[in-house]
């Protein structure tokens, strides 16, 4: 029987606790591992429902307080991630390791169920994807699954429906995979779904992709500021690995088909734009105009000064976002608070220019804007190789 994870920090104690409950009552669970970021409010209520989850279901609850791992980046969701492999690893007894974000809404044992039953069609990891509001999964589209089209656009890579999910199961022989990896070890932040999918996709792991259609409901973003540090963690593990190559011949992916979106998933604004459209007039550095004028096409240097002064997202097109990538993987420096504010200002003007000019033309346009955007930039990148 599996072991499921749940890595948390502070999230709703109440969802937390029903999580685990209900993960340690699913016939293919045999315990459910707890991992903290530190002993909070979140930690001290799992273990206070401990005793009476592990009475009422007969499964062991553990709780652990993540390892330091990596070490060079900040301590992060990647060493809970890697404390749960590394536990897995020392734990025989368990054939299969699903993890989980702690803050799912609508988790049930269908997340579980749906897992299992690919894995026994002997595939080494089984990721989840859900329908997402077109102005939801902004990280995933312009940093990862652009990322992943531009770099390596002839392999499995840019296919994978949520490359940064963090819903998925690992049989023993991927997690062995993963943490032999150094890469994996020292990612100890937000890029650790970055190096999880791109280990997996450049050793040929099996993987499949299984969908849930109620969608994850979980904690809402305010402004785009919100997301700054995932996006700095996510592009600089992107950066970390441009040099590497990757096989087109990946070890065997599947996906299943996705449904009719939910009406109330179509109609969610996933961030708050008033909040985020002052994001452009703020935090203004010198240094930030010279690296703007250094290294950057004048379209954009022209149109992101312009929004110092006035909201504007016109100049953040597709094509824009491409040549600024481009430039962003040469000379990104991470850590350096100018470059890292630059990153911000011109993918918050790319997400803008998304939702004003796609996404208020209704949900299928904005999707397959989304979608085309990828498709194209893998062809493009794939006739220059
Ligand atoms: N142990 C540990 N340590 N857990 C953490 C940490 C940490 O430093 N930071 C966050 N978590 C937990 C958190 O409590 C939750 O259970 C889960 O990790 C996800 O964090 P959350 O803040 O809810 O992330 P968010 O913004 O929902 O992003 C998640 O979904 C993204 C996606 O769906 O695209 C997260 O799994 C991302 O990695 C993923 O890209």
């Amino acid at each position: 029987m599996s072991i499921v994870c749940f890595p948390f920090k502070e999230e709703d104690v109440s969802v937390v606790v029903r999580n685990v409950e209900c993960a340690a009552s699913h016939p293919r669970i045999a315990a459910v591992l707890c991992v903290g970021y530190s002993q909070g409010e979140t930690w001290h209520a799992i273990e206070n429902a401990k005793p009476r989850i592990e009475k009422a279901s007969g499964k062991v609850v553990i709780l652990l307080l993540q390892k330091r791992i990596g070490v060079a980046l900040r301590g992060g969701k990647g060493d809970g991630m890697n404390t749960a492999l590394s536990y897995f690893l020392e734990h025989t007894q368990y054939p299969r390791l699903h993890f989980y974000d702690a803050d799912i809404v609508s988790f049930s044992e269908k997340w579980i169920s749906k897992a299992e039953i690919q894995a026994d069609l002997d595939y080494d990891v089984v990721r989840h994807h859900f329908p997402r509001s077109s102005t939801d999964a902004m990280i995933t589209w312009f940093v990862t699954k652009l990322g992943f089209a531009m770099l390596w656009p002839n392999t499995v890579l840019p296919s994978i429906e949520q490359p940064l999910g963090g819903e998925l199961l690992v049989t023993r022989r991927a997690a062995e995979v993963l943490l032999a990896d150094p890469r994996v070890c020292s990612q100890s932040d937000w890029g650790i779904d970055t190096l999880y999918t791109f280990v997996i996709a450049q050793t040929g792991l099996r993987m499949a992709e299984v969908y849930i259609p109620e969608g994850k409901v979980h904690a809402l973003y305010g402004g785009l500021r919100d997301l700054r540090t995932m996006l700095v963690e996510c592009f600089s593990a992107i950066q970390s690995l441009k040099n590497e190559v990757v096989g087109s011949d990946a070890g065997g992916y599947c996906i299943e088909f996705a449904k009719a979106v939910p009406e109330l998933v179509q109609q969610k604004v996933g961030y708050d734009i008033e909040k985020s459209l002052k994001l452009l007039r703020s935090q203004w550095t010198p240094r930030q105009q010279e690296l703007l004028h250094q290294h950057f096409d004048s379209a954009l240097v022209k149109g992101l000064l312009n929004a110092r002064d006035w909201p504007c997202w016109g100049f953040a097109d597709e094509e824009a976002w491409t040549g600024a990538y481009l430039k962003f993987l040469d000379h990104f420096e991470k850590g350096d608070d100018d470059w890292e504010e630059l990153l911000f200002k011109v993918w918050v003007a790319r997400v803008l220019n998304h939702t004003l000019r796609h996404v208020i033309r209704g949900y299928d346009v904005a999707l397959g804007s989304l979608r085309d955007f990828v498709w194209e930039t893998r062809q493009r990148f794939g006739m220059e190789l």
